[in-house]
């Protein structure tokens, strides 16, 4: 079987060669219609080459669902491994220089070694991401009823040691956030006090903030429901900010898309986290009913557009501690984790761009004037814009790929990794 290696720049170089001319073509008619709107295509092109978004080691293998799992060829065996096809992800992409990793699944008695691994492939470590909503093989203590919330305060305390080690082992990473999620809840009315679980929860957290370096910050990730099918602790963004205004100025609210009722607007919600200062990042995926962790844009790219409507908002007002993080938080079930992360990391570039081309002098007008309709046509004018010889560009420009999937498909990498990785991962997945 042909393989070329995907990270290698002559091979992304020779991929391009067939589609530059095209591209050039393309690019130079979106730039004389946007030029005939008062854009500089350049400008947005290198606007969107800057934006970043970190890979979930855990996206990387294939999910499942609590039906079963399906693996696919070549998984990666080890977080070593989960790094190569991140490399490849970032190579192909050119947007995505860091890995976000999930302990204890990505544990390893070498964290120098990883780091060192991740700089020769290029890669930077985002979030820390804790995990006490399973039970380790030789774990004392159960979280069958609870982590930091657990009415059982050696529970509570071995859920804060376990955020600890995440900080002390991202510190040799080189990270400087850690995310906290929690499964902590109920499922029956009555199974337990929601106050007093929010009170435990405040407590349990305060002892991690006190551990996190200066330069840290934490992210916590509120879910509705499940796996608590009654009542989360952190359910939304109320509490999630409760708790951040709590802990003091380094804790942050982290917004996954997938994580709310369907139909509720998100785009207020990332507008008062920018308000309260308090928008950490989020977790970017996609879904039509519940946590479906499907990949961004995927269902809704509207939403995604509207999303990021508001980010760019944000960054023309200069608003204050205004940094958020961009990670991707998916399960692929059905698809190449590698081929659905670059269309994802794409999908993010993509809403962007649609919304630094809305004519906001326009918008603003209409707003002021309450011409309604033109203020609605006039946000809509950036989304169903085709931006897509920009974000090519953007790539091609610092030597990514033109068409990252084709490219990715012709290397050939794969089946390449079926031969070179033999037997059965089991890695840490499934329901995300
Ligand atoms: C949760 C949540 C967290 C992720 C886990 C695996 O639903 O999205 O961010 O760490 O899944
Ligand atoms: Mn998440
Ligand atoms: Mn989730």
């Amino acid at each position: 079987m042909n393989y070329a290696d995907p990270r290698d720049a002559n091979f992304i170089a020779s991929a391009n060669q067939s589609q530059a001319a095209a591209l050039a073509s393309d690019y130079t008619a979106l730039g004389v219609q946007l030029e005939r709107r008062g854009i500089k295509i350049d400008e947005i092109t290198r606007a969107v080459a800057t934006l970043k978004v970190a890979v979930p080691s855990w996206g990387v293998g294939t999910g499942g669902t609590r039906f079963g799992r399906f693996p696919g060829q070549g998984e990666p065996r080890n977080v070593f491994e989960k790094l190569e096809d991140c490399a490849v992800i970032h190579k192909l992409t050119g947007a995505t220089p860091t890995v976000s990793l999930h302990l204890p699944w990505d544990r390893t008695d070498d964290f120098k070694a990883l780091r060192e691994h991740g700089a020769a492939l290029g890669l930077g470590f985002d979030a820390m991401n804790s995990n006490t909503f399973q039970d380790q093989a030789g774990q004392l203590l159960s979280y069958k009823y609870g982590s930091l919330t657990h009415t059982d305060a050696a529970v509570r305390a071995q859920a804060v040691a376990h955020n600890i080690e995440c900080i002390v082992a991202g510190k040799i990473l080189g990270s400087k956030a850690l995310t906290v999620w929690i499964g902590d809840g109920a499922n029956f009315p009555g199974q337990s006090h929601l106050g007093r679980a929010f009170e435990r929860y405040l407590e349990s957290t305060k002892s991690i903030y006190a551990a996190l370096p200066d330069d840290w910050r934490m992210f916590i990730e509120h879910k509705m429901y499940e796996p608590a099918f009654y009542a989360t602790v952190i359910q939304d963004w109320g509490s999630s900010l409760m708790a951040a205004q709590t802990l003091g100025p380094k804790a942050y609210c982290l917004v996954d898309l997938g994580h709310h009722a369907p139909n509720v607007n998100i785009e207020v919600i990332v507008a008062r986290l920018v308000h309260a200062q308090r928008l950490g990042g989020f977790h970017f995926n996609d879904s039509k009913y519940g946590d479906d962790d499907l990949d961004a844009g995927s269902i809704e790219p509207f939403r995604l557009f509207l999303v990021f409507n508001e980010l760019v908002e944000a960054e023309l007002a200069k608003a204050p501690n205004f940094k958020p993080a961009h990670m991707l938080d998916q399960s692929h079930n059905v698809t190449d984790p590698v081929e659905s992360l670059m269309t994802s990391a794409i999908e993010l570039q993509r809403a962007y761009a649609q919304a630094l081309i809305v004519d906001r002098q326009a918008l603003h007008e209409a707003r002021i004037g309450n011409d309604v309709l033109m203020a609605a046509q006039t946000l809509k004018r950036g989304f169903t814009t085709d931006v897509s010889p920009i974000l090519a560009q953007a790539r091609s420009a610092k030597g990514a790929a033109i068409d990252p999937v084709a490219a990715y498909r012709k290397s050939g990498y794969r089946g390449k990794c079926a031969e070179m990785r033999p037997g059965k991962p089991s890695l840490g997945g499934g329901i995300v």
